[in-house]
């Protein structure tokens, strides 16, 4: 047997996924300027408009919103002005960043509620095209290489920059190279750029990717990355394992090695852990903060660091189930616990059908950061991979580059696990989920109809809701605002006055002559609906600028908090009953999050090019199947007034 690290390997793996013409952080210094803060007075209007569509939810009735128009109009006159400019002053002196940057870290970092269910999403992989590849294992090993090789292109700088492209011109050899000999100052090397209609986009989150972690602390927890760590956390029925992913030369170990690795720990027999370390994290954070510490000064430190400074989390789940939307929010979205370190900044599921999944911490970063490594590292494992499922793996001393990390837990200790156990179970078991999909409306035929596939999908859950309730409610649509430098989201508050006319109009039904009168409401709602978000991305919401203003006045000026944020409207409004996702790659299967309120709905959706689709949960007070049945019957009246 000849240990692994002094095997003389034939096939050696290829370190970089490309090595772009540009530079990573090429146009990162010269991203345009700070993400701007709206004038006060649009941000008060933007939000009684916005506030006026809720009218007819049982929580908000027309004088409510009366009472807020006239305190609104009193903030703008006597404490909102001096607030605003407060948190303008703040912006200028803190020219390195956004306005958002440091309130938005800690609305994520103070938040004591347990990750699991309130924070971390999860998105799946298409399968690999070639099934033989989906034997479990070497699906895993090929995505964890690639994972590797997006590490060292992203840290050697040769992964190409992350740009919203709405045309092909700036991918031009001639453009790139123009740009790449560009100075880096006055934006010079970036006007080019949004000349030809393509923005380059925040890379600051890409350092938070690799390494990193989330670390539990009494009020308020911390980001912690350890940037020369070399292994990966596995973790299987609740046991964990240390996998050496990159030599001491900083190359790739071979994929053979780490295949045979992975292939060890799924041989492991034992019976399922009941007594993981990984339940902890499952907690609030107070109580992880504490229970952590003690684990620490138990003698688990050294463990600790291994898990804390993992690249990331790689989870081997014997499951097969996972192809429904039940199997797969229950696996890939919270699973029992015992396997998982939410804290991680990502951690890869692989199931026992090769289907795999990836779940993030989302405090570090929000989608685009995340897309990016999701998207690159499904093409280049299914096109390029590292190793076929019928490699024969030598038989070899693993010892040097796997171990099984082991915990020493008292009796306290397992009682705090079993104690987290049960709360788990409890949040979990009460998590519903439903899917549907509808065909005849795609990518492809609402083009053709010139009608935004977004504003329908965010039409037809605002009709879907009517139906079901006979009212509107608080809609929070996410929108990235990383065109800015370390923008963050804005919320495209979807739920308009035009938005409503149109679902009213067609829950309660129309003949064929109303046919054409429905048609223009659907146009005019999706109108309405692009242009706030353009106005988000552009930073032009309300939310986040409200937010900044409340933090302002309670955190910077030591204020009490302002009337305007504690009324019945503002309740209502952040009483988010309707949290809405989406993202599109072809890479992507379905994907999900828990909803934000307890009486809330979870809502991912996608356009596809042969359909649309939603995968909605929600905790068992709301019936989420009806929810979904309705929105389907929606796209149907939808489509059926489109096609006439
Ligand atoms: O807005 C923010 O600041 C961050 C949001 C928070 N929240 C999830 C609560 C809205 N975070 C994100 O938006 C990231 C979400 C990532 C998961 C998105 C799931 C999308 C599902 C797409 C596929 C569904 C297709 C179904 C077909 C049957």
């Amino acid at each position: 047997v000849i240990p692994a690290s002094s095997r003389n390997y034939a096939t050696k793996v290829e370190d970089y996924l490309h090595k772009s013409t540009l530079p990573t952080y090429h146009f990162q210094q010269c991203l345009p300027r700070l993400l701007p803060i709206p004038k006060l007075e649009d941000t008060m209007s933007r939000y009684i408009q916005s506030l006026k569509a809720l009218e007819g939810n049982p929580k908000l009735d027309a004088f409510a919103i009366y009472d807020t128009e006239r305190d609104v109009n009193q903030f703008l006159k006597i404490d909102g002005p001096f607030i605003h400019e407060t948190l303008v002053k703040e912006n200028e002196r803190n020219s390195h960043t956004s306005y958002i940057t440091g309130p938005w870290f800690d609305m994520y970092l103070k938040s004591r509620l347990p990750l699991p269910l309130n924070y971390n999403p999860f998105l799946t992989y298409k399968r690999d095209p070639n099934e033989l590849m989906n034997d479990q294992v070497t699906r895993a090993t090929n995505i964890v290489i690639s994972a590797m090789r997006f590490k060292k292109t992203l840290e050697s700088e040769v992964l190409s920059p992350e740009v919203f492209y709405m045309k092909e011109t700036a991918k031009s050899p001639l453009i790139q190279n123009l740009v790449k000999f560009l100075p880096n100052q006055l934006m010079l090397r970036y006007l080019p750029m949004v000349m030809t209609q393509a923005y380059p986009l925040d890379m600051s989150q890409f350092k938070n990717l690799f390494s990193s972690t989330r670390l539990p602390a009494i009020g308020k927890d911390t980001l912690q990355t350890y940037p020369s760590s070399k292994h990966i956390l596995v973790i299987r029925n609740g046991y964990f394992y240390k996998v050496t992913t990159i030599n001491k030369d900083g190359s790739i170990v071979n994929p053979e090695q780490l295949k045979s690795c992975l292939q060890r720990i799924k041989e492991d027999s034992r019976p399922p852990h009941d007594q993981s370390v990984g339940y902890l994290t499952t907690t609030d954070r107070d109580t992880w903060a504490d229970t952590r510490s003690q684990l620490v000064k138990s003698g688990n430190l050294s463990s600790m660091l291994d898990v804390d400074s993992a690249i990331f989390c790689l989870v081997l789940e014997d499951s097969v189930d996972v192809d429904t939307p039940e199997g797969s929010v229950s696996t890939f979205l919270h699973g029992d616990g015992a396997s998982r370190w939410y804290d991680k900044s990502f951690t890869i599921l692989v199931a026992g059908n090769g289907d795999a999944a990836l779940n993030f911490e989302h405090a570090w970063g929000d989608g685009v950061a995340v897309m990016r490594f999701f998207n690159e590292v499904f093409f280049d494992s299914t096109t390029k991979p590292s190793i076929l499922h019928d490699t024969t793996l030598p038989s070899e001393d693993l010892s040097e580059c796997f171990q099984q990390l082991h915990f020493s837990v008292d009796d306290k200790m397992k009682h705090l696990i079993r104690k987290a156990k049960s709360d788990y179970e409890k949040a979990t078991g009460s998590l519903k989920v439903a899917a549907g999909k509808y065909e005849k409306l795609n990518k492809n035929y609402l083009k053709l109809k010139k009608v935004s596939p977004d504003g329908i999908l965010q039409l037809a859950i605002q009709v879907g809701h009517h139906k079901l309730c006979g009212h509107p409610a608080a809609t929070y649509e996410s929108c990235s605002t990383s065109a800015f430098k370390h923008g963050r989201t804005e919320t495209i508050r979807s739920c308009t006055l035009e938005a409503q006319e149109a679902a009213r109009a067609i829950a309660q039904g129309y003949d064929a002559e109303y046919r054409s009168k429905v048609n223009d409401l659907i146009r005019k709602s999706c109108n309405r609906h692009n242009e706030l978000t353009r106005n988000a991305a552009m930073g032009a919401g309300f939310d986040r600028h409200l937010f900044g203003l409340r933090h302002t006045a309670e955190n910077i000026l030591g204020w009490e908090t302002p009337s305007i944020f504690h009324d019945l409207s503002y309740g209502t409004m952040n009483h988010i009953i309707l949290s809405t996702s989406t993202l599109s790659s072809p890479a992507v299967d379905i994907g999900g999050f828990a909803p934000v309120t307890p009486d809330g709905f979870g809502v991912g959706y996608g356009v596809k090019d042969d359909m649309i689709g939603c995968n909605i949960t929600s905790y068992d007070v709301r019936d989420v199947h009806g929810l979904v049945d309705a929105i389907v019957t929606s796209f149907d009246d939808i489509y059926n007034v489109l096609d006439g």
